[in-house]
């Protein structure tokens, strides 16, 4: 199915320089820095899309991934102040939000509250609270696995990270290493935002460096935690930061291979203080996924994160790279929401999800943290034939 698709895009009157870009990619060659940015110029959607599931379907065919998931989110303050963000409180304005300080009893509570549920994955991020350090966080994970021993826990970004080791005066190798033996499996990829320095300096200057971000994930690799990475794209930066951006993880994960997945984080513009700057289409959303399939070739997974894309064009994006949509969430993030997106109230049901990704004639699997399969729902929640694309 995928050559005939491929066929067409190139039997067009194509560009040379796109024709060199879809040659290395059929040969499974790696694109450069100077490709990447002539795809992001040049790349029509129909063009870029049929080379990105093409990738797409030679590392995965069909499979398609989801996972039983919810977050915690231990606090919105946050002594950072990152321009494009709706959800710190303590630097800002009040706006129509609370700030919120959920106590260890609270967090513990919720997770007793999964008791019984087939929940595979805590997600733990949230706002840099200045009195919430790593051995509190430690002990928090501790006392996580002492309820839920098989329970995965991905947990604080590098911002969160950088602040952590340097209140509790030790190093990244140290504070990773007390919070790994306490019981957490793995970083989420948040924080990255563009690491371009001029552009992190306009809209994040106060966080962590981009040097920073990727010692620490480098470092949480080396002592056996995989993480993944995020870019959040379509603001100020340009086509080339964007390129820059996925380069520096490419050349990281080429040293360590302890990344799993590469999330593109879309910016949205409610309730922030840049949220004069337009959001981008739908149609450069598809663009992105795929562009980032095709220049991360040593990713093994493109995630689109559904509460902040939305549902349909989650589902959307499956044709255009991507192989996994994330999880049930059950309603317990609220940093998308709270920036003006769609799904205000973000939970989907396993047969919500299987149906999304079978609607598009994709195979619906549930994995964990790390991408073993747990189970293939192949055969469950019937749903409307879908028609060959
Ligand atoms: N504190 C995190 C960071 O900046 C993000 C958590 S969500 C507001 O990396």
């Amino acid at each position: 199915m995928t050559a005939p698709q491929i066929e067409l895009v190139l039997s067009k009157d194509l560009d040379q320089d796109l024709r060199k870009i879809a040659d290395k990619v059929i040969a499974g060659e790696r694109i450069t820095f100077d490709e990447g940015v002539i795809l992001y110029k040049k790349g029509e959607l129909a063009f870029v899309g049929a080379l990105a599931n093409f990738i797409r379907e030679r590392k995965h065919g069909d499979n398609t991934y989801f996972n039983k998931n919810f977050h915690v989110e231990p606090t919105n303050i946050c002594v950072f102040d990152c321009k494009f963000c709706a959800y710190s409180k303590l630097l800002r304005e009040k706006t129509e939000y609370d700030a919120w300080e959920l106590s260890e009893e609270q967090i513990i509570e919720k997770v007793k509250s999964y008791e019984g549920t087939a929940v595979t994955e805590v997600h733990i991020v949230g706002g840099v609270h200045p009195k919430m350090g790593l051995h509190y966080f430690a002990n928090l994970i501790k006392k996580i696995k002492e309820i839920r021993p098989d329970i995965h826990v991905k947990a604080f970004t590098a911002v969160e990270l950088e602040y952590m080791c340097r209140k509790a005066k030790v190093s990244y190798r140290e504070g990773l290493q007390i919070l790994k033996d306490h019981g957490q499996n793995s970083l989420p990829g948040g924080g990255a935002e563009i690491f371009a320095e001029a552009i992190r300096e306009e809209i994040c200057k106060d966080k962590c460096t981009s040097d920073e971000w990727l010692e620490i994930h480098q470092t949480a690799h080396e002592i056996g935690m995989p993480s993944n990475a995020t870019m959040l794209y379509g603001h100020i930066e340009s086509f080339e930061d964007r390129v820059d951006h996925m380069n520096r993880l490419r050349e990281l994960q080429d040293k360590t291979g302890g990344f799993n997945t590469f999330i593109p984080l879309k910016y949205r513009n409610g309730n922030n203080q840049m949220s004069h700057v337009e959001e981008v289409s739908v149609i450069e959303d598809l663009r992105n996924y795929a562009i980032a399939r095709i220049y991360m070739d040593n990713f093994p997974h493109l995630k689109a994160y559904w509460p902040m894309i939305g549902r349909d064009t989650a589902q959307i994006s499956l044709s255009y790279g991507v192989n996994d949509i994330d999880g049930t969430i059950d309603d317990t993030t609220k940093i998308y929401s709270m920036a003006g997106a769609e799904e205000q109230n973000p939970a989907m049901t396993t047969e919500q999800l299987v149906k999304l990704i079978k609607q598009v004639n994709r195979k619906p699997l549930e994995r964990d943290s790390i991408y073993n399969i747990v189970k293939d729902y192949t055969n469950e929640f019937e749903t409307k034939e879908a028609s060959p694309y």
